[in-house]
């Protein structure tokens, strides 16, 4: 029998608590082969959530409960995996919140994508067969699909439909080797960092629908244009995406800056000049992808690990040059050449970038 650990974070869940625990313990005693444990981690609720889970724990002897000074969601799942391993030495934990939003019956679907080999269970609302509560209003709607839409392109893994919810199974080891990174970070950016240091740590995601229902007791505790700030912020220091768009512009900046000091200053040979000013930069967007944007994955073993992908990103930059010479001139055969530029900036947004990235990622910087 493997050990499933549900940390279940409360803030005012006295109600919540007392109609969800049975639930939990009932589906647990449908699953073969899981031994179902549930740890509450309550933040001394005003409502003294606490005095409702230690009368539910006289019922129920796999119920836990760990108290914490202080408030923050992010706190209370470390907290509580902390304990949680410890105390029981689990196989899998569970993320949950504890005011009916999630269906406890769910957890034998978790447990079927584990059991299929995954080592990341995301419950996600916006893939096909999971949905958010008709009933929120508009602008929740709208933070939370955008929110998951901007991350889902920001990070460029747009298979992953839910970085915000959470309802999620995660084996022990990927929690072990990631919950350091995870302690700065509060509320959604922790449940998005969550899943950014797993990828990083080359755990297998998997997602399973599920249908979000509204609280029906107490208090949300979220603030929106917080919320938005926050994600961005998450995105522009951590996504490879971004960094590498980043390291693209300043080889953008480098080739022609020195072209120009050449050709114009230097006077030296046009061919030269381009020939020189174009290696540099794609050295300097070599050892910066290779410092910065795929730290993660950064290459190890000396020069003789270097140069065999340092001349395979020769080649991808002389594959994007000739995909971009050969893209501009079948525009201008078309539509003619005054627009040129226009035709330049939308081969590089929709066809290079991409382009590199993909090949850097199978090619070069390889996920472990
Ligand atoms: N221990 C602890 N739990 C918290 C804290 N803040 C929120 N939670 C719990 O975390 C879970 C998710 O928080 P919610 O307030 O429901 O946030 P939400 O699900 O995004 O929003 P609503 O469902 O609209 O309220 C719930 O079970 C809360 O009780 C906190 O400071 N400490
Ligand atoms: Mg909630």
């Amino acid at each position: 029998m493997k050990k499933a650990v549900i940390v279940l974070p409360t803030y005012n869940e006295a109600k919540n608590v007392e109609e969800l625990i049975p639930k939990i313990f009932q589906i647990a005693a449908t699953v073969a082969n899981w031994e179902i444990h549930v740890i509450i981690v309550d933040s001394y609720s005003p409502d003294r959530t606490e005095d409702a889970v230690i009368k539910l724990i006289k019922r129920y002897p796999r119920l836990h409960l760990l108290r914490l000074k202080e408030r923050g969601l992010g706190l209370a799942y470390l907290s509580g995996f902390k304990t949680a391993i410890e105390k029981l030495q689990p196989y899998l934990l569970f993320e949950m919140d504890a005011d009916l939003s999630h269906d406890p019956k769910n957890i034998p679907e978790f447990l079927k994508a584990i059991e299929a080999g995954s080592d990341f269970v995301i419950g996600s609302r916006y893939m096909k067969g999971g949905s958010i509560p008709n009933d929120w209003g508009v602008h929740r709607k709208i933070f939370s699909f955008f929110g998951n839409l901007i991350i889902r392109l920001g990070f460029m893994k747009p298979k992953i439909t839910e970085w915000t919810n959470g309802y999620r199974a995660i084996k022990v080891w990927v929690i072990k080797s990631t919950s350091d990174q995870l302690k700065n970070y509060s509320g959604y950016v922790f449940q998005i960092a969550a899943i950014d240091r797993a990828l990083k740590q080359g755990a297998r995601i998997s997602e399973i629908p599920i249908k979000f229902v509204d609280r029906k007791h107490g208090q949300s505790k979220i603030s929106f244009p917080q919320y938005i700030f926050d994600i961005f912020l998450y995105i522009f220091t951590n996504s490879s995406f971004v960094k590498y768009v980043i390291v693209g512009m300043t080889g953008f900046v480098i080739d022609f800056g020195l072209s120009f000091i050449f050709i114009e200053k230097l006077k030296a040979l046009v061919w030269f000049s381009t020939i020189i000013s174009a290696e540099t930069a794609i050295i300097s967007n070599f050892l910066l992808n290779n410092s910065w944007s795929f730290s993660h994955k950064k290459l190890e073993g000396g020069l003789l690990t270097y140069i065999p992908q340092f001349l395979k990103f020769n080649l991808v930059s002389a594959g994007s040059l000739i995909i971009q010479a050969g893209g501009i001139q079948l525009f201008v055969n078309i539509f003619g050449r005054e627009l040129w530029y226009l035709y330049k900036t939308i081969i590089i947004i929709f066809i290079i970038i991409p382009y590199s990235y993909i090949l850097y990622n199978k090619v070069i910087w390889k996920e472990r």
